[in-house]
Parts: C-alpha cells; sequence; structure tokens
C-alpha cells in the first residue's frame, strides 16, 4: 500500500487565514474511492506536524499546494523528503504557477526537488498519475494535467477543460470524514465549494484564468449535505467561506442561502459566511443579500475610470448593476464596502485618484485600496504584460510568514507591482499616506462622525479634507508623515535575491518578526503619543470650518459632533468598561456619530458613551490588563495586528 502524505501549509507564526485543506481533502476522497486500500493518506496544514512525521514515518509521496503564501515552504519541504529518501516521490499541485509550457518547464528545472506538478483541477489528474506510478514504470507518457521533466525536457498535456462535465461529483470529503479533525479544530475556517470557475477574465487574478473559465457546479443535495455535517461535527466557527468566485450566479443559490441562514438561526452559527457576490446578477444577489440577513454589502469597484477596467479584463462586468446594488444597500442602511486597486493596466495618478473620490461620492462606508500583488497564472504576471504596461515590481516579506523547519528558516516573499507606464513609483508611493488616512479616519472610524458631517451637510469630499491634512503645516505631524514615507519605501527589495540574501543574514533575522502591517503600525504611533491625535483632529477640525462658507456658531449639531468625537476615542481607558455621565444630543448628531437615523428630527435626545464589557475584556486580555499607554508599543502592535484596530472605539449609546 503506497503511503501518502498531502498538506495544504500555513505557517505556525501566523494565527489568521487557517482555513480546513479542503484542496488537498478532495484529493484525498477522491483517491481513496477510486483506488480503495492501495493507498494510505494522511492530511496536514500545520508545517511542524508535517515535520515530525516525516521523521518519524516518512510517506512514499508528499503532495504540497501551491499558493503564493506558501510557495518557499513547499520547495523546502520537497527538498527535506528528499534528503531523507531521494525515491519519495514529490508532487505540487495549486494555482501558483505560470501556465505556458516553457514556464512549466522552467519551474520544474528550477526546482530539482519537485518531481511534478499537477496544473489545474486536481482530482483525476492526481488519482491516475497514482495509477500509472503503480504500474508501466517504462512508459514515460503522463496522463492529462501532470507535468515533469524526463531527460530535462518537459512533459506535460494540458486537461481539455471543455471535455469536462458540467457538473462535477467527485467524492465529497466532508462526509467521508477525513476533515473531522480539521473541523474540529477552532482555528480552521471551514470552506465549502458549490461551484468551481469564473466566466470573467480579470488580468490580476488567478480565478479568471483561461482554465477556469468554464463553471461547473456540484450537486445541490450534496453542498447541503456537507453544510449539515460541518454543522453537526464541527466546533461552531462562527466564520465559514465559501469558495465560488461569483456566489449568486445560479438561482439556487438562494436555497443555498436560505440553508445557511437556517442553520444559523437554530444553532446560534455561522454568524460571519465570506462569499464573493456573482457580478451582472443583481437582483439576485440583492435577494441572497435579504435572505442571509446581511449587515453590510460588499461591492469590488477596483476603479471607476472605464477604460482602466475594460484593460483590466473587467469590461463585461456592468457599473450600473454595481452602483444599483449599492443603491439598494444604502437604502437598507447596510454598511457598504469597496475594495480598490492601485497599479491596474492604464491607471494614471489622476484616475486613481478620481476613483478614490468617486468612492466617497458613491458613499461607501469602508473603501480598501490594495497594492497588487502579482500572481504567477494571471495575464497580468505575464511577460506579455509586463512589457506591454511596462509593470516595474519589487519584493517584500509576507506579514508573519516565517518559520524555522529542520534546523533552515523559510520565510515568504510577494512581488508587488510598483510602477506601470501610466503610474510611477514615486505617484503610486504618494498615496500610501492617504490610503492610510481613509484607513484610519474612515474605515475605523476615528473621525468618521465629523468626515460624514462635512460631505453630507457641507457637500465636502473627505478627501479634499485628508489631502489637507497631508499638507499639514504642524511640525509633529510632519514629522510622523515622513517616518511613514520612510517606513514604507523601506519595506521593498529591488530583486528577489536581495531580500532573500538580507532575511538570511543572521544580523537581520530578527527583523523577520519585527516585520509589521504598516496599517497597524502607523495607528500604534499615533496611540503612543496623544498629542499627534489631538493635532489630527484639529487639523480635521480646522479644514472643515474653512472649507465652508456655513457659519458654525450656530449649528448644534457641528458643536455636539466636535466634542463627542474626541470622546470616542480618549472617553476612558480601552480595557476598562465604562459609561460616560448621560449627555443631551440633536437626533441628527446620532446619526453622525453611529448612522442610527430613526431619530434625526428630535431634540433633547439622551446618550452615552460606552466601552462594553465584550471589547475591554478583548483588550484586557491582549495588554495583560495594562492601559494601551502604559504597555511597549510592539504589545499594542500585536494587538491592533489581531483586530484591535476595529476595536479601538466608544459606542454611543442611546437611552
Ligand atoms: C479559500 C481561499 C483563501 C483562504 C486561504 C486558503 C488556504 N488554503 O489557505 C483565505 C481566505 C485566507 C485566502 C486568502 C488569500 N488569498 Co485566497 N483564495 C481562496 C479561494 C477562494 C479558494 C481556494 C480553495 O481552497 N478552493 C477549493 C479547492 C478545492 O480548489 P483549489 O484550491 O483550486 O484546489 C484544486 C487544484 O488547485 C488542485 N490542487 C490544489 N492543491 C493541490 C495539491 C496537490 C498535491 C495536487 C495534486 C493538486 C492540488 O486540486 C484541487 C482540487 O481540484 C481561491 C480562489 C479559488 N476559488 O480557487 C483564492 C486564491 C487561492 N487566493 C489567492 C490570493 C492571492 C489570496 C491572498 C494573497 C489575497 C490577498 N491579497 O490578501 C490572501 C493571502 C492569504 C495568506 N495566507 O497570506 C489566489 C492565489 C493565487 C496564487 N497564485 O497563489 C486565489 C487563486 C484567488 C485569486 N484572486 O487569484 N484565500
Ligand atoms: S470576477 Fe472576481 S474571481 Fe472572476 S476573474 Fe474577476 S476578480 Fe477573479
Amino acid at each position: 500500500m503506497i503511503s501518502i502524505y498531502l498538506a495544504d501549509l500555513i505557517y505556525d507564526s501566523t494565527e489568521t487565514n487557517h482555513v480546513v485543506p479542503l484542496n488537498v481533502a478532495c484529493l484525498a476522497a477522491y483517491a481513496k474511492k477510486k483506488l480503495n486500500d492501495d493507498v494510505n493518506i494522511k492530511l496536514f496544514k500545520y508545517p511542524l506536524e508535517l515535520e515530525k512525521e516525516i521523521n518519524l514515518n516518512p510517506p512514499d509521496m508528499l503532495g504540497l499546494s501551491n499558493y503564493s503564501w506558501n510557495e518557499r515552504l513547499n520547495h523546502h519541504f520537497c527538498e527535506i523528503v528528499k534528503g531523507k529518501d531521494k525515491q519519495i516521490i514529490t508532487i505540487l499541485g495549486g494555482p501558483n504557477i505560470r501556465l505556458d509550457e516553457i514556464s512549466i518547464e522552467k519551474y520544474l528545472k528550477n526546482n530539482e526537488y519537485i518531481d511534478y506538478y499537477i496544473v489545474g483541477e486536481g482530482e483525476i489528474p492526481f488519482v491516475e498519475l497514482i495509477k500509472k506510478l503503480q504500474s508501466d514504470l517504462n512508459d514515460i507518457s503522463l496522463p492529462p494535467g501532470c507535468a515533469k521533466l524526463h531527460n530535462n525536457k518537459l512533459i506535460y498535456t494540458p486537461t481539455n477543460t471543455r471535455k469536462q462535465p458540467k457538473e462535477y461529483d467527485y467524492e465529497s470529503p466532508y462526509l467521508t470524514g477525513i476533515l473531522d479533525p480539521f473541523i474540529k479544530d477552532k482555528k480552521c475556517t471551514p470552506l465549502f465549494e458549490s461551484n468551481r470557475g469564473c466566466p470573467f477574465s480579470c488580468t490580476y487574478c488567478a480565478w479568471g484564468v483561461s482554465q477556469l473559465s468554464r463553471v461547473r457546479k456540484k450537486s445541490l443535495d450534496i453542498i447541503f449535505e456537507e453544510m449539515d455535517y460541518v454543522r453537526k461535527h464541527s466546533a461552531g466557527q462562527q466564520s465559514w467561506i465559501f469558495a465560488d468566485a461569483n456566489f449568486g450566479m445560479f438561482d439556487r443559490d438562494i436555497d443555498i442561502a436560505k440553508h445557511i441562514n437556517r442553520i444559523r438561526k437554530e444553532y446560534g452559527f455561522p454568524t460571519d459566511v465570506t462569499l464573493w457576490d456573482s457580478k451582472n446578477t443583481t437582483s439576485r444577489n440583492i435577494k441572497i443579500s435579504e435572505v442571509l440577513e446581511d449587515k453590510s454589502g460588499y461591492i469590488a469597484i477596483q476603479s471607476t475610470d472605464l477604460s482602466v477596467l475594460k484593460k483590466s479584463g473587467r469590461g463585461n462586468i456592468k457599473f450600473d448593476g454595481l452602483k444599483q446594488r449599492l443603491l439598494d444597500y444604502k437604502g437598507k442602511s447596510k454598511e457598504t464596502q469597496t475594495d480598490i486597486l492601485i497599479g491596474l493596466a492604464g491607471e494614471t495618478s489622476k484616475s486613481h485618484m478620481k476613483t478614490l473620490y468617486d468612492s466617497f461620492d458613491l458613499g461607501f462606508d469602508m473603501i480598501q485600496p490594495y497594492n497588487i500583488r502579482l500572481l504567477p497564472g494571471t495575464d497580468y504576471e505575464s511577460e506579455e504584460q509586463r512589457r506591454l504596461y511596462k509593470i516595474k515590481t519589487k519584493f517584500r516579506l509576507i506579514f508573519g510568514s516565517y518559520g524555522i523547519y529542520n534546523n533552515k528558516l523559510v520565510f515568504e516573499i510577494e512581488e508587488s507591482v510598483r510602477s506601470t507606464k501610466d503610474m510611477s513609483e514615486n505617484e503610486l508611493e504618494s498615496f500610501k499616506i492617504l490610503h492610510w488616512l481613509i484607513y484610519f479616519c474612515w474605515n475605523i472610524g476615528i473621525f468618521k462622525p465629523l468626515l460624514k458631517y462635512a460631505n453630507i451637510e457641507l457637500n465636502i469630499n473627505p478627501m479634499d479634507v485628508l489631502l489637507h491634512v497631508l499638507e499639514t503645516k504642524k511640525n509633529k505631524l510632519r514629522e510622523l508623515f515622513s517616518s511613514m514615507k520612510n517606513e514604507s519605501t523601506s519595506e521593498w527589495f529591488g530583486t528577489k535575491k536581495d531580500l532573500i540574501a538580507y532575511y538570511e543574514d543572521a544580523r537581520n533575522r530578527n527583523k523577520l518578526k519585527e516585520f509589521k502591517k504598516l496599517n497597524a503600525w502607523w495607528i500604534a504611533k499615533l496611540y503612543s503619543d496623544n498629542d499627534l491625535l489631538n493635532i489630527l483632529y484639529d487639523d480635521i477640525v480646522l479644514c472643515i470650518e474653512n472649507h465652508s462658507v456655513k457659519k458654525y456658531s450656530n449649528d448644534v449639531v457641528w458643536d455636539e459632533l466636535k466634542n463627542i468625537n474626541s470622546k470616542l476615542l480618549s472617553f476612558g481607558d480601552l480595557s476598562k468598561s465604562e459609561q460616560s455621565p448621560i449627555i443631551s444630543v440633536h437626533g441628527k448628531t446620532i446619526y453622525y456619530l453611529n448612522g442610527d437615523s430613526r431619530y434625526v428630527d428630535k431634540l433633547n435626545m439622551k446618550i452615552y458613551i460606552n466601552r462594553d464589557n465584550e471589547s475591554a475584556q478583548w483588550w484586557d486580555y491582549y495588554l495583560d490588563g495594562e492601559s494601551y499607554s502604559d504597555v511597549p508599543i510592539n504589545q499594542f502592535l500585536s494587538a491592533l495586528e489581531k483586530g484591535g484596530s476595529s476595536r479601538l472605539l466608544n459606542s454611543v449609546v442611546v437611552q
């Protein structure tokens, strides 16, 4: 019997992003069904466990799931097993590889410890490869989808995806029980699929590659059974993820949503279900959102420039439909969120700036600009598009992805777009602090009441205020911005080789641990000096007051907001549950403070500011009972990185 270890590795140093290893479990379940007792398969998620097991009982075959966040770790484990025994067969699968034959050949040549790469959907090629390895070793041909080198030349026939059936019915990994240890692990988020593939072809996305353009469905009964199984046998995780690229593409997705909601109502979980909505199916998306009783609506616009969207492969996504959904969500008082990318094909500094302005005009409550990570296998990463758009990239560490396995230090690297023919690196970098100001002042809400008032009452786009803040005359704030700029640029290395040499140098190893999420680090810096927070507050207030012709002396709501906004962030201690004395305010003030529009016409509303028990306990746990100003700044930072950023503000309670 052949012994196979399959792993979807995630670094032990990270505490987030853990999902059940559905990818390799799919292979294991199908292989078990087809090959019965010929195979003995073990699944792994954590590298330390895999390392231990390899040392105790080396397998005959090691198969690893290859993504942009675990590639170097995978290579290292292939090297480890080959070091133990050259006969152990190593296989990589997963999306993190260019898809043309020359590149696959190069990949295998550059990574001598990898015997096979399975490209695209894995179930059938994996099983056929095992069968092949168990039979005729003289025949060098391979099943479609499998790639290897023979005499230094590639042997590979791509899977003919056109011939795949519209429905796929491989064995369900959940229902075989193979994922039981993982759904019982509280840290692991259950992951489901109801379909595979995406008909759109956004150039920066590995979902949109031609291999996956045909959408194929899984049987509805199996999906229901899987959800029921996970409900019954899991640790009751509050989060679930659906891996579908376009949830809402089919009518039946409404039934899936109803099933999720039934489970949630009856058993109290999952409260939080991540779904990527389908495009161009507005009314169905709205219906699904109603069924799931979503409190928020997520619509990724990426850019509002139609020519950029077209060049980025998003020309077929109807912008009007996105707007209609947005209006519906806003009409139902849902919190709306969007993603924006900087560095897309054809995006200029001007058009990106306009996208940011437009996002506020459209009324998004959360606006999240991201860099573009170049992903192997996508069009945007290809040599052709690199040349066409004169894409220049740089490299940085992936946060939290490092560890020592088999006595060797391993860490992960991302390659991101730093300039194109339409946007220079300086221009791209000039948005960094602005993006952070959007995150800090608007998304997590620190000065949102003031900015929202300015936007709605005075017709001032919050971008105008934030751009003004960037030009502050206050020395202390200028110094902060200048240090932020240095920190931001110094994360990047010109080449992968330089980055590796730097972090492998024993003198710099500690810096791996110190590598931080700058968004959180800059909050820690601001909070560590109350003066800075006050200067930022003053600058925002001054800018709004100077911007408008309206006289404020009589505007009760503005005065109340100025007073209460500062209390929301500095009232009491983060770790202490506290209530302020009762404050009397206009109903409209409440709307600007927490979005509740029920009292806008009422005078003399009674409210109090509250630091609720749950938030206080959360901070107490992460700050060891101290105030944030008394703990080392790195401890505060670590709490922010673990989710503290969204727990900074006190809430407003109406009496
Ligand atoms: C779930 C998911 C996640 C999870 C984590 C998943 C994990 N395994 O750890 C979360 C939500 C945390 C996540 C985060 C991110 N993700 Co993600 N994510 C997905 C998603 C939606 C589903 C993946 C999945 O499990 N599908 C179900 C399984 C069954 O399908 P599969 O992975 O394709 O596996 C099949 C084949 O690939 C193959 N196969 C896979 N492994 C193996 C192994 C062997 C040995 C063999 C033979 C075959 C094989 O067979 C499988 C069955 O057919 C995909 C999109 C998609 N639908 O594929 C993106 C995707 C994987 N994510 C992606 C990205 C870029 C990210 C982020 C970097 C986004 C960001 N900028 O922050 C982050 C980074 C996370 C980190 N750790 O740093 C990219 C990866 C591209 C790449 N080249 O690696 C994808 C493809 C989406 C995209 N936009 O292009 N993600
Ligand atoms: S629609 Fe979404 S999943 Fe499909 S290619 Fe575009 S970004 Fe990727």
